[in-house]
């Protein structure tokens, strides 16, 4: 086919081919999810309608794209990492982070009703997306690690603050000023002594976050086969599924990834 004379802008488009043997790690963030978790009563300092919300959106981009080996999530944000090897939309950055934030996107809006029930939908949340690529399987344990420690932090901060504020009877800015220069073995004894909380008997979900990969299972199904002699007959067919598994277990030290040795690529 003859070329058109307008053909030649297409060498206006740049290269955004992410490297070669590194994981491609996708971050997405609500847009502005301080006044979207306010507009939609979200309970403090977690929701797990939100929560739930989120896993299965991300339990939906896994499922709908390719090459999606681990995920982690915590608030409003889910990073999702594309195994070493993956060819998919050959490595092109762009393609990968706006197919990741739309599914997830308008999974969001579809499953609402799900989580949300009788509490409406507002207005249409956005997620922000960004690239980020890890040469080794350290790299990618410690990012990994990172997010998971931030989920901590925060939630152990989230949890004193508001039982401060929701139990201790104290406003915001009295919890604030209390919480100053605080370190973590202060706040957790803060819970333990005066609201009788010992910290690491709080949910998992909200202490570690969520973690979804890959599970094979077995499914056995029973199919109608027609013989050469036009006799009917049933066949059990044993076939190996593989479903999105979600955790809420430490992913920081040895044990996880000792347990799921086939989620990273071997670094040589
Ligand atoms: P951004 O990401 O720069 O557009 O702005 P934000 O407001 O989304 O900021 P970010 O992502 O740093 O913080 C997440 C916000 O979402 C934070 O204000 C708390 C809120 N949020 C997330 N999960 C929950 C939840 O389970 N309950 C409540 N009450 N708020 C939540
Ligand atoms: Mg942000
Ligand atoms: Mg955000
Ligand atoms: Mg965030
Ligand atoms: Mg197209």
């Amino acid at each position: 086919m003859a070329k058109s004379k307008f053909e030649y802008v297409r060498n206006f488009e740049t290269d955004d081919t992410c490297l070669r043997n590194c994981y491609i790690v996708v971050r997405l963030d609500g847009r502005n999810f301080h006044k979207f978790s306010e507009q939609h009563s979200f309970t403090k300092p977690n929701d797990n309608r939100a929560l739930g919300l989120m896993a299965r959106s991300a339990q939906s981009v896994m499922e709908e794209l390719e090459d999606i080996v681990i995920a982690y999530g915590q608030s409003d944000e889910f990073s999702f990492v594309f195994k070493r090897t993956s060819n998919w939309f050959k490595r092109r950055a762009s393609k990968l982070m706006t197919h990741v934030a739309s599914q997830f996107s308008s999974s969001y809006v579809f499953y609402w009703k799900e989580f949300f029930e009788e509490q409406p939908l507002h207005y249409p949340p956005g997620f922000d997306g960004r690239v980020v690529l890890y040469p080794t399987n350290r790299n990618l344990r410690d990012y990994l690690s990172w997010r998971q420690a931030d989920c901590h932090i925060n939630n152990l901060y989230n949890t004193v603050f508001w039982s401060l504020v929701q139990k201790g009877g104290l406003t915001t800015t009295q919890a604030e000023d209390r919480l100053k220069g605080t370190l973590a073995a202060d706040k957790n004894e803060i819970l333990f002594s005066e609201f009788d909380i010992n910290y690491n008997n709080e949910s998992p979900l909200h202490r570690k976050g969520t973690i979804l990969i890959w599970k094979k299972h077995e499914e056995t199904v029973t199919r109608r086969m027609k013989l050469p002699n036009a006799e009917e007959k049933e066949v059990v067919v044993t076939r190996i599924k593989r479903g999105v598994e979600s955790l809420h277990c430490d992913i920081i030290g040895e044990q996880f990834w000792e347990e799921h040795p086939d989620i990273l690529e071997d670094d040589n």
